[in-house]
């Protein structure tokens, strides 16, 4: 058996533990082009397999799976299962007495008790071979595989959009090629900057990001429907990409502050660039980041 068809029979000795289609299964993911189109897979799979309740939501910034903001969300949402996507591993519990399955390919420091892990990572000692392991997407859409073998097609684009996110266009996998063929490369890379915006603005939350995917079928459908819901999501992402931009555009106009405090435990000067907004535009009023 091959470490990828493991995984989608990992993924379905998992689903053992809900043997009630109808319990509530919540999905907790990443903000990234990772995270958001591996929940999108993994909830729609669900659902077309008969899991009608199951639900999703995207970590706010500087949340992680472990932090009191979403243990307090998670025990609100009180859910009969819990699967956590592209959020690391750590033996700290989540929610305990809850099935839980972590999904990830990041290097785990450990797994909560009573947890299933299923990660795509391995250690490796070049940097080649590290791009090899398979983004939390693909790890999603071998498990829709396992679940659904004949209608598995329709996710092809998700997981490749998590390739380009992480690994980026030369990712070592065949679904990548398979989706440019299919759906277009430069639909592709557009829709994929465009997810990735969200979490890098102030607001920070994706979650338009998540319910544009869960409403659309192809790239190509989010990028120009005139369908008035897809409009509204896809221009709050554009907003935020916008603002991204603009940030960005402000901080390349700062010199680089050098301090040498940390040198030591580096090994070299450290770098520091002031990203805050706010901070940003002072700079600019007072002239400071004038070319
Ligand atoms: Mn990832």
């Amino acid at each position: 058996m091959t470490a990828e068809s493991s995984i989608g029979m990992q993924f379905l000795t998992f689903l053992e533990s809900v043997p009630d289609r109808t319990e509530h299964i919540h999905i907790l993911t990443d903000s990234d082009a990772d995270g958001l189109p591996a929940a999108t897979i993994l909830l729609k799979a669900l659902r077309q397999a008969g899991y009608v309740n199951t639900t999703a939501e995207v970590r706010l910034k500087f949340e992680s799976a472990w932090s009191p903001t979403v243990f307090n969300r998670l025990t609100t949402t009180a859910p009969d299962a819990l699967i956590i996507a592209d959020l690391g591993s750590r033996s700290d519990p989540v929610l305990l007495n809850v099935p839980t399955l972590l999904l990830d390919h990041h290097r785990p420091s450990g797994t909560p008790p009573g947890a299933t892990l299923i990660t795509a990572y391995r250690e490796s000692n070049s940097e080649k071979a590290t791009s090899d392991i398979p983004t939390t997407g693909l790890m999603a859409f071998k498990c829709a595989e396992a679940l659904l073998p004949l209608q598995h097609d329709q996710f092809l684009w998700l997981a490749a959009i998590s390739l380009l996110s992480d690994l980026g266009d030369k990712a070592p996998f065949v679904e990548l090629g398979m989706a440019k063929k299919e759906y277009g490369s430069a639909a592709l890379r557009d829709l994929t900057s465009l997810l990735n915006a969200p979490r890098r603005s102030a607001r920070g939350d994706a979650s338009s990001a998540l319910e544009l995917l869960m409403l659309s079928t192809s790239p190509k459908q989010i990028l120009t429907s005139t369908d008035s819901r897809i409009v509204e999501l896809r221009d709050q992402l554009l907003s935020d990409k916008a603002e991204v931009a603009e940030a960005l555009s402000l901080a390349r106009k700062l010199p680089p502050r050098f301090s040498t405090i940390l040198r030591d435990e580096l090994g070299a000067n450290l770098v520091a660039i002031r990203m805050h907004e706010r901070i940003l535009k002072q700079h600019q009023q007072k002239g400071v980041a004038k070319d």
